[in-house]
C-alpha cells in the first residue's frame, strides 16, 4: 500500500485531507488485522495448530465453497487452486479491515463491530472443523481481543493527529508557530502501526512456520496405515470386563490416557525424518529408518503403562494395546557387548530414560518400539511417531516418547533424566490397588453396594484383592479376568451396606504371594505404597 503523508513542514497551508486521513484509517485496520493473525498464531504453539484461525477459516471456506466457485478456481488456476483461493481470501480480508479501519474513524464503532463479528465467525469456523477442541478456540478469542485493543489504539491515536493538523490548518494563516503539535501525534500513530505491523508479520510468520509443520504431522499421523501385526494380540476375554458402573475400563481410550513429559511443546516429527539410532557398547552401530521399522515383524501386546508420580487411588496409570517391534531383536541385531548392563534411550526433546538391560533382552518380556495404541498411529503427545513400552517399569525409566536413540551403556556411567532429580535409578511398579466406585465421600443406599476398582502388579499380575469395612476382618473380592500379568485387573466386592458412615479399604496379593503393605510412602523416590481408602455415607 502505498501511503503519503502531506509534509506538515510545507509552508502551504496543511491539514490532514479526507484522503490522506482515511488512507490511514485503512492502514489501521489492517494492522489490527495482523495483530490478530500473529497473536492468534502465537497462542495456537500452546493450544495447538488446530486453533489457528487462518487454517479453521481457509478450511471452512473450502469446505463451504459452493461446488461451481470450486470447479471455476480450479479451471483458472488448475492444482494451484488452494493457493488462488487463499490469495483471494487475503484480498477480501485486506479490503474489509481498510474499510473497517476507515469504518472506524469516521463512524465509530463500525471498525469495531466488524472486527468482533469476524473474530467470531473464525471462532465458528475454529471449533465446528470435525477434531476441534474447545481450546482451540483460545486463540480466535485472544487474537480479536489483541485486534480490538490495537484497533481502540490507533484509531484514538490518528483523530489526535487529524486534530492537530486541523488546528495547525487553522493556524496557519498565522505563520508562526505552525503545526506544532503535529509531528508528535504524527510519531505516536506511526510508531504504533509500525512496530505493531513489524512485530505481527515478524512473529507471525514464525509461529505460523511452526504451526504449519505440526499440522502437517498431525495430516501425516491421520493418513497411516499401520501395518497388521505378526503376532496379533491376545484377545480380550469378556470376564475381563466387570458390569460395574464407574469401574475404569480394562483398555484406555487414547484420548482419555493420562499424559506426563517435560515437553512444552509436544515434539512434531516427520516420520520420514526419524530414525532410530543403536549405539554405544554394541559390535556394530543399527540405523533404522521409519520405512526399517514398519517393514520388521510387528507385535500387538495389552500392558498397563504407569507413573512413578501416582498417588496411592491416583489416575496416572492406563492400559492400552501397543503395535511394535521387539527391542530384544533390535540389540541383538545390534549386538550387545559383555559389561553392558543399561540401555539409555533418548528422546528428540532431549529427555533420557534408564533401562536394565536384562528387562529389554529377557525373552518373556515384550519391551517394544511402539508405533501404534489402540489400533492407531500414538498420538502425537503419546510419542508418534515412536516410544518405547517396557511392561512391569515405571514410565520414567523405560517409556521414552519420541524415541530417536537407544544407547547401550552401563549404570555406571549414565543416568536417566530424573535419577539426579531425586528417583531412584530401578523403577520396578509396585503392586497397587484402587477403589474406583464408590467415590470417596459418596452417599449411596443401604443394601447390596459394588465396591470396585482396579489392581495392578504389571509383569507380576495380581492374584487376589481384599477389601475390608470399617476394622473388619478382609473379605475377598471378585477378580475379572485380564489377557496376561501385564495388566492390571479388574475387581468388586459385593457389599452389604448398613447405614451409618463407613470406611473402605483394599489390598491386593501378587501373583508371587506377596500381600500389599500397610506401609504409606509418597511417591518419590521410587513410587507410592499404601491401602486406598474411601470415607462412604450409607442412607
Ligand atoms: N520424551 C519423553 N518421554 C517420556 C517422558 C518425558 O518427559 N519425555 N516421561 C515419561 C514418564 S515419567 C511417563 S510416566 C510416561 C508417560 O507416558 P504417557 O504420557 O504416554 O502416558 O512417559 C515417559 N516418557
Ligand atoms: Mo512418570
Amino acid at each position: 500500500m502505498s501511503v503519503r503523508l502531506e509534509s506538515p513542514s510545507s509552508s502551504a497551508p496543511v491539514g490532514m485531507s479526507t484522503r490522506a486521513s482515511s488512507r490511514w484509517a485503512a492502514l489501521a485496520g489492517v494492522v489490527s488485522m495482523a495483530a490478530f493473525l500473529a497473536s492468534a498464531e502465537v497462542v495456537a504453539l500452546v493450544t495447538g495448530a488446530g486453533g489457528s484461525p487462518l487454517f479453521g477459516v481457509g478450511s471452512a471456506v473450502v469446505d463451504l465453497a459452493p461446488r461451481g466457485a470450486k470447479d471455476l478456481m480450479v479451471s483458472l488456476f488448475g492444482t494451484g487452486d488452494k493457493i488462488a483461493l487463499f490469495v483471494l481470501m487475503g484480498v477480501v480480508v485486506v479490503l474489509v479491515t481498510a474499510a473497517a479501519g476507515v469504518g472506524e474513524l469516521r463512524r465509530p464503532p463500525v471498525g469495531k463491530i466488524v472486527f468482533g463479528l469476524g473474530g467470531v465467525l473464525a471462532l465458528v469456523a475454529v471449533l465446528t472443523r470435525a477434531d476441534s477442541r474447545s481450546v482451540d478456540g483460545a486463540p480466535s478469542a485472544v487474537g480479536t481481543v489483541v485486534a480490538l485493543l490495537v484497533l481502540t489504539s490507533l484509531t484514538r491515536k490518528l483523530s489526535r493527529w487529524r486534530a492537530t493538523t486541523t488546528t495547525g490548518w487553522a493556524a496557519a494563516t498565522e505563520p508562526s508557530p505552525p503545526l506544532q503539535g503535529t509531528p508528535v501525534e504524527r510519531r505516536s500513530f506511526l510508531l504504533v502501526a509500525g512496530l505493531v505491523g513489524g512485530l505481527s508479520v515478524v512473529l507471525g510468520t514464525a509461529a505460523r512456520a511452526f504451526n504449519a509443520t505440526r499440522a502437517n504431522v498431525a495430516e501425516l499421523r491421520r493418513g497411516l496405515t499401520l501395518p497388521a501385526p505378526a503376532e496379533p494380540a491376545e484377545a480380550v476375554p469378556a470376564g475381563a470386563s466387570l458390569d460395574v458402573d464407574g469401574i475404569t475400563p480394562y483398555v484406555t481410550a487414547n484420548d482419555d490416557f493420562y499424559r506426563i513429559d517435560t515437553a512444552l511443546q509436544v515434539p512434531s516429527i516427520d516420520p520420514a525424518d526419524w530414525s532410530l539410532r543403536i549405539h554405544g557398547l554394541v559390535d556394530q552401530e543399527v540405523l533404522l529408518t521409519w520405512d526399517d521399522l514398519l517393514a520388521l515383524p510387528m507385535v500387538e501386546h495389552h500392558a498397563t503403562l504407569s507413573c512413578v508420580s501416582n498417588e496411592v487411588g491416583g489416575t496416572l496409570i492406563g492400559t492400552a494395546l501397543w503395535l511394535g517391534h521387539p527391542i530384544r531383536t533390535l540389540l541383538a541385531r545390534a549386538g550387545v557387548q559383555p559389561g553392558a548392563d543399561m540401555v539409555l534411550s533418548r528422546s528428540i526433546d532431549g529427555f533420557t530414560a534408564g533401562t536394565p538391560l536384562d528387562v529389554l533382552v529377557d525373552e518373556g518380556t515384550q519391551a517394544l518400539v511402539a508405533v501404534g495404541m489402540n489400533g492407531e498411529p500414538l498420538p502425537q503427545e503419546h510419542g508418534f511417531p515412536a516410544r518405547l513400552v517396557v511392561p512391569g517399569l515405571f514410565g520414567y525409566v523405560s517409556a521414552t516418547k519420541w524415541v530417536t536413540e537407544l544407547e547401550v551403556t552401563r549404570f555406571a556411567d549414565a543416568e536417566g533424566y530424573w535419577t539426579p532429580r531425586g528417583w531412584d535409578a530401578l523403577g520396578p511398579v509396585k503392586l497397587e490397588s484402587r477403589i474406583d466406585v464408590p467415590l470417596d465421600g459418596a452417599t449411596v443406599d443401604a443394601g447390596t453396594v459394588a465396591v470396585a476398582g482396579v489392581a495392578w502388579e504389571p509383569h507380576t499380575g495380581v492374584s487376589k484383592v481384599e477389601v475390608q469395612v470399617d476394622d473388619g476382618g478382609w473379605a475377598e473380592a471378585e477378580l475379572a479376568e485380564s489377557v496376561s500379568a501385564d495388566t492390571w485387573v479388574q475387581w468388586v466386592y459385593r457389599w452389604e451396606a448398613t447405614s451409618g458412615r463407613h470406611s473402605l479399604r483394599v489390598r491386593a496379593t501378587g501373583a508371587d504371594g506377596v500381600v500389599q503393605s500397610e506401609r504409606e510412602l509418597p511417591p518419590a523416590p521410587n513410587g507410592a505404597e499404601g491401602w486406598d481408602q474411601h470415607g462412604v455415607d450409607v442412607r
